[in-house]
């Protein structure tokens, strides 16, 4: 859902216009001012095994799983990794997204200014455009991110330009364009946030994000080869927060939010974990590069994993609230419908012999 907005096309074509340009230079802007947490997070080692594991974290047990496939018939994406044995380690994962308040929190503390609220650099976007591309104006490069618009007519699902608008002063505080704010959203997940923002985040709080294999083991929530986190029945409005109705003119909201829930408002997964289907695509740490399968549309290998799909799904259009469906975005990408949790090693807190989960 996200790879066709930055199809290759955009690059070279003769009526390049302000709004793509934007989309374009957001998919490319270098790491420009990401903060490097590892250094952070190897500070906070020393002292992490005497922490307990808090109440909003879950401990994962190693395991070696079926990962990816699973996909049935139409519901199949052409992100989907072949079936393949993995094995994880034993590790901890937030059993909720990072919420706008935890992600307040982190600002308080750092100041970090997250990608969405930083001009786009013209140095960087200028290597991705035709030779000769006069500069654009401070005001083309001023920052912004992406939000869904639905459109008033009938458009073609495979050009995601038909939903998706570039917003000059959309950002984390701002979730659907600059004259909204996150008022009563304290306990829905933060989004507009790059792969960037993510990482940072997670290194303040002295984690780390999941790798694709770790999120999938977790997704499953003990459950082996099945095609959700609850099993193999069908979606219903109960079981996540999803797209009812018809993608992507009208969402009817029967499960009762047209946007993103508050985190946990749907019935947690057997690992104890919420909206690892649904509500927001989730970061995670991997390349795109490191999977088995090529991935039609990727613009780069440096694209990241996001799983878990969103408010955004529908079943005509993307499943990706499968425990194996996978989607990917450059890691400086901000949309309206991607978040992230934590993880981190084991080792991170004081855990009892016995995990937590199993
Ligand atoms: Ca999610």
């Amino acid at each position: 859902m996200i790879h066709g907005i930055f199809n290759p096309s955009l690059r070279h074509t003769q009526r390049i216009i302000a709004s793509f340009i934007s989309i374009i230079a957001i998919t490319t802007m270098a790491a420009c001012g990401a903060r490097d947490g590892r250094a952070v997070a190897d500070t906070a080692r020393a002292s992490a095994a005497t922490t307990p594991l808090p109440a909003d974290v879950a401990a994962i047990p190693a395991g070696t799983f079926a990962m990816g496939g699973g996909a049935m018939g139409a519901m199949t994406m052409p992100n989907d990794d072949r079936p393949h044995s993995a094995t994880v380690a034993a590790f901890v994962i937030d059993r909720h997204e990072v919420t706008n308040a935890d992600f307040a929190e982190f600002v308080r503390a750092t100041k970090h200014r997250t990608t969405a609220e930083r001009p786009i650099p013209w140095e960087t976007l200028q290597q991705e455009l035709p030779r000769g591309t006069p500069r654009l104006s401070d005001d083309q490069l001023a920052p912004g991110s992406l939000i869904f618009h639905a459109p008033d007519h009938d458009v073609p699902l495979t050009d995601e330009r038909g939903w998706w608008r570039w917003t000059k002063g959309a950002d984390w505080q701002h979730p659907t364009g600059p004259a909204s704010d996150t008022a009563g959203l304290g306990q829905h997940p933060v989004v507009h946030v790059s792969w960037h923002d993510a990482n940072a985040y997670c290194a303040w709080a002295e984690k780390r994000l999941p790798t694709e294999a770790e999120w999938e083991f977790a997704a499953r929530g003990g459950l082996a080869g099945k095609t959700f986190t609850w099993g193999d029945d069908a979606i219903t409005p109960a079981r996540a927060n999803v797209w009812q109705g018809s993608f992507p003119r009208r969402n009817t909201g029967q499960d009762g939010f047209v946007g993103t829930a508050p985190v946990g408002s749907f019935p947690a997964n057997g690992y104890g974990l919420s909206d690892m289907a649904g509500n927001v695509w989730e970061w995670t740490a991997d390349r795109l590069a490191s999977g088995l399968m090529d991935a039609p549309g990727a613009e780069s290998p440096d694209e990241r994993i996001i799983r878990g799909g969103s408010f955004m799904c529908h079943a005509s259009y993307c499943t990706g609230y499968r425990v194996a469906a996978r989607m990917h975005a450059t890691p400086t990408t901000s949309l309206m419908n991607t978040g992230f949790r934590c993880a981190a090693d084991r080792s991170r807190y004081a855990l009892d012999a016995k995990p937590t989960g199993t």
